[in-house]
């Protein structure tokens, strides 16, 4: 099932409740564009009051998840047509969708591209994948969140390393570092395959505590913790108001697999 309208993504459901969404401008990388970003963004959007889906997958192509952000539509800006027309503001929205949003990477996640895959949920990555923050040798820096997200992530001295040096690190190092979930086996389409798969887990169970699930662990990264742990709390508290939690708690004790009705 494909949907045409886009024409720098394609938009697949490769389970009924899972929606994946493959950048699509191979000649460039999958470099990332305003026009791009307008159709990731819909294409979101849509998945996101979808009520047939549970999770999404978003990925690129072998030899690319995406190279980072197009530095020729960038290359003539001036501060002043940034600043004005707020360059890239949109381009974090992927960040307030609700359901969880798997990054499987394969080749290149530079730049923004690694800043993309940060802002995904989970990420998995091919044994392929490269990740890095190139932008000093274009005699810039990160600007989607990537020296925030990996701060927090990897800690203050590799991020430095990466951020300062621009060198590229691999699947497994990015593994060992905690940036990504883990490397799955060799060959083509595998790491799409196990985030297909992980994204039918996750759809599977009560999309109401996914969500609460999903909104918990990202305050983390953004609250103290005596208020992250009253938020966590507070959110519990809420899932006992859910038809979900009493049919969870009845189905394991009557030994049978739970019913849920996202309710
Ligand atoms: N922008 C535009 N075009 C690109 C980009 C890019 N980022 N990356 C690759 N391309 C194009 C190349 O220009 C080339 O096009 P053409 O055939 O017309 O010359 C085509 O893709 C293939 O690329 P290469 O020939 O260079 O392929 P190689 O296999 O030789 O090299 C590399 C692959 C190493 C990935 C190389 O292409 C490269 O270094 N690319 C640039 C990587 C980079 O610097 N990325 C950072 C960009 S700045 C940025 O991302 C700012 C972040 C903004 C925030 C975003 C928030 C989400």
């Amino acid at each position: 099932l494909m949907s045409s309208k886009y024409t720098n993504i394609i938009v697949a459901k490769p389970e009924p409740s899972v929606s994946l969404i493959t950048l699509n401008r191979p000649k460039a990388l999958n470099a990332l564009s305003s026009p791009l970003f307008e159709e990731l963004n819909k294409a979101l959007k849509d998945a996101d009051t979808d009520d047939s889906i549970g999770a999404i997958v978003l990925t690129g192509s072998e030899k690319a998840f995406a190279a980072g952000a197009d530095i020729k539509e960038m290359q003539d800006k001036t501060y002043a047509e940034v600043f004005k027309n707020r360059f890239l503001e949109d381009w974090g929205q992927l960040a307030k969708i609700r359901k969880p949003i798997i990054a499987a990477v394969s080749g290149y996640a530079l730049g923004g591209g690694c800043e993309l895959a940060l802002m995904c949920d989970i990420i998995l990555a091919s044994p392929t994948a490269k990740f890095g923050q190139p932008e000093i040798n274009l005699g810039v820096i990160p600007g989607g969140g990537g020296s925030q997200r990996l701060a927090s992530l990897i800690g203050k001295s590799r991020t430095m390393e990466l951020v300062l040096t621009g060198r590229n690190i691999s699947a497994q190092e990015a593994a060992d570092w905690g940036m990504i979930s883990r490397v799955v086996g060799e060959g083509e389409g595998q790491v799409i395959k196990e985030a297909i798969e992980m994204a039918k887990t996750i759809a599977s169970k009560s999309q109401i505590a996914v969500q609460a699930g999903k909104e918990v662990v990202n305050a983390a990264y953004e609250l103290t913790l005596a208020e992250g742990l009253r938020f966590e709390r507070r959110i519990f508290h809420g899932c006992f108001a859910t038809n979900d939690q009493k049919e969870g708690m009845a189905a394991f004790s009557e030994k049978r697999k739970a019913e849920f009705t996202n309710s």
